[in-house]
C-alpha cells in the first residue's frame, strides 16, 4: 500500500504540499482540479501543471479525488451522451500523463451528509457528526445554511454555494429515479467508460454513498455487500472497483468492513481509512443492532462522529481492516480520512493537517506491524 494524504490543490486547501511531504511515509497525494465542473474536460495542460506542482514538492499524484460524475449521467437524461464523451476525454488525458486511478461517486444531489461539522469532544477537539434527527427535522433546500456557518471559509466537496443553491431544481431532477434505474445509469457509464480505461489502465474507484443509506428519500445504492458485488457482476472489468471508504460503509454497524473487504480482492483501487463512534443506531424496523466488532450499539435514531484513527477511540477494530487489506495483497492507495480538528487549526472540516498527519501515522504503524508479523514468523 502505499500512504497518501488528500489535498484540494494550492488555491483551494489550507494545507501545503511541503507540510505533507514531512508526513513520515507520504510520498503521494491525491488531488483534483477542484474549480471544474462535471462534464468539462480536463485538459492536458492543466493536469500537467497539476503534476508538475506536485512534483516540484517531492510529491507525486497518487491519484484524483474526484472525477465527478453529472446529474446528466446520474439521471439518464438527454445530456448524458455529450458528458460521458467530455469524461472520456477526460480520462485519457489523464491516461496520457500517467495517472491511473480515478475516484468518484454515484450519489444523487448529495455527497457525504453530515448535520454538524465542528461537534466538540471532551478532549475539546471538534469533528463532524450525523444524527438522523437532525435530518428527520429539516428540509433539504436548509442543509447547506445549516452546516455552511461552521465551513471555515473553505468550499467542501459536494457542498459548493451554487450547486446548493439550486437544491430543489436537483431534487426535482432524481424525482423519477429509483435504486433500479440508479443501478441502470451506472452501468451505462460503466460501459462506456471501460474501453478508454482498458487503454490506459486507469482503475475506477467508485466511492460508497455516506451515510450508507437514503436520505431525504433520495435513492443510495453504493451502500453494503449485495450491492457493490452487484455493481462489480454488472460490468465485470477489474477496472470496474472501488474505494473502500470504512468511514461511509461503517456507518451501518452492520456492515462487516474486514470481510467486505476480502470479497472485493483485486478490486479495491484505493482505500479510505477512519474510524466512527456510534452514540446510537437501529435499523429501519427500529431493532437494535450489534456492530461488527461484536458491540451491542445503543438503541436509538442514528447518531455517530468521526473518531480519532486510533481504534479505542471508536467502534471500528482499525487493526482489522488494515489486517483485511494486507491479506488481500492491497497495493493500492491509502488515505487517513476525515480528521478532528485539533490544536487551534483552522482548515475545511475533516481535512486539516494535524490529525490526519496522526492518522497517517498510526496506520503506517499498523500496516508495519502487520507485515513484520507475517513475514518474521
Ligand atoms: C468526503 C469524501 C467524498 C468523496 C467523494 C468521491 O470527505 O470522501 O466527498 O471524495 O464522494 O467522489
Amino acid at each position: 500500500m502505499e500512504m497518501t494524504l488528500r489535498w484540494y490543490g494550492s488555491k483551494f486547501d489550507t494545507v501545503t504540499l511541503e507540510q505533507i511531504r514531512q508526513i513520515p511515509g507520504v510520498k503521494g497525494v491525491i488531488t483534483t482540479l477542484y474549480d471544474t465542473k462535471p462534464g468539462e474536460v480536463w485538459s492536458r495542460e492543466r493536469i500537467r501543471a497539476l503534476k508538475d506542482e506536485v512534483a516540484a514538492a517531492g510529491l507525486r499524484i497518487a491519484g484524483i479525488e474526484s472525477v465527478n460524475v453529472s446529474d446528466a449521467i446520474k439521471t439518464g437524461s438527454a445530456d448524458r451522451d455529450k458528458d460521458i464523451g467530455a469524461y472520456i476525454e477526460t480520462l485519457k488525458n489523464l491516461g496520457e500523463e500517467g495517472i491511473r486511478m480515478v475516484c468518484y461517486n454515484f450519489m444523487p444531489v448529495f455527497d457525504w451528509t453530515r448535520t454538524e461539522l465542528a461537534r466538540v469532544r471532551e478532549d475539546g477537539s471538534t469533528v463532524l457528526a450525523y444524527t438522523q434527527e437532525a435530518v428527520d427535522a429539516i428540509k433539504p433546500e436548509e442543509m447547506f445554511s445549516s452546516i455552511s456557518g461552521d465551513m471555515n471559509g473553505t468550499v467542501m466537496p459536494g457542498w459548493e454555494p451554487e450547486r446548493m443553491s439550486k437544491v430543489k431544481e436537483l431534487f426535482a431532477l432524481y424525482k423519477d429515479i429509483d435504486e433500479e434505474k440508479l443501478f441502470e445509469n451506472l452501468k451505462y457509464f460503466l460501459e462506456k467508460i471501460m474501453p478508454v480505461c482498458d487503454e490506459y489502465d486507469i482503475n475506477m474507484a467508485i466511492h460508497p454513498d455516506d451515510p450508507a443509506w437514503s436520505v431525504f428519500g433520495l435513492p443510495r445504492i453504493i451502500t453494503n455487500q449485495a450491492n457493490i458485488s452487484r455493481m462489480m457482476k454488472m460490468v465485470d472489468n477489474p477496472h470496474n472497483g472501488v474505494t473502500f471508504c470504512s468511514g461511509s460503509y461503517g456507518t451501518n454497524p452492520e456492515n462487516n468492513l474486514p470481510e467486505m473487504i476480502r470479497s472485493l480482492k483485486g478490486r479495491i483501487h484505493f482505500a479510505h481509512v477512519r474510524n466512527l463512534r456510534f452514540n446510537a443506531f437501529e435499523r429501519p424496523d427500529g431493532s437494535a443492532v450489534t456492530s461488527w466488532t461484536g458491540e451491542k450499539i445503543r438503541k436509538g435514531k442514528p447518531d455517530f462522529e468521526e473518531a480519532c484513527h486510533l481504534s479505542a477511540d471508536g467502534n471500528f477494530d482499525m487493526y482489522e481492516i488494515m489486517k483485511a487489506l494486507y491479506d488481500i495483497g492491497f497495493d493500492g492507495p491509502v488515505r487517513p480520512d476525515h480528521g478532528r480538528m485539533i490544536w487551534g487549526e483552522k482548515a475545511m472540516p475533516g481535512y486539516g493537517l494535524y490529525d490526519r498527519a496522526l492518522g497517517a501515522s498510526y496506520l503506517n504503524g499498523l500496516w508495519e506491524a502487520i507485515e513484520k508479523s507475517q513475514t518474521r514468523k
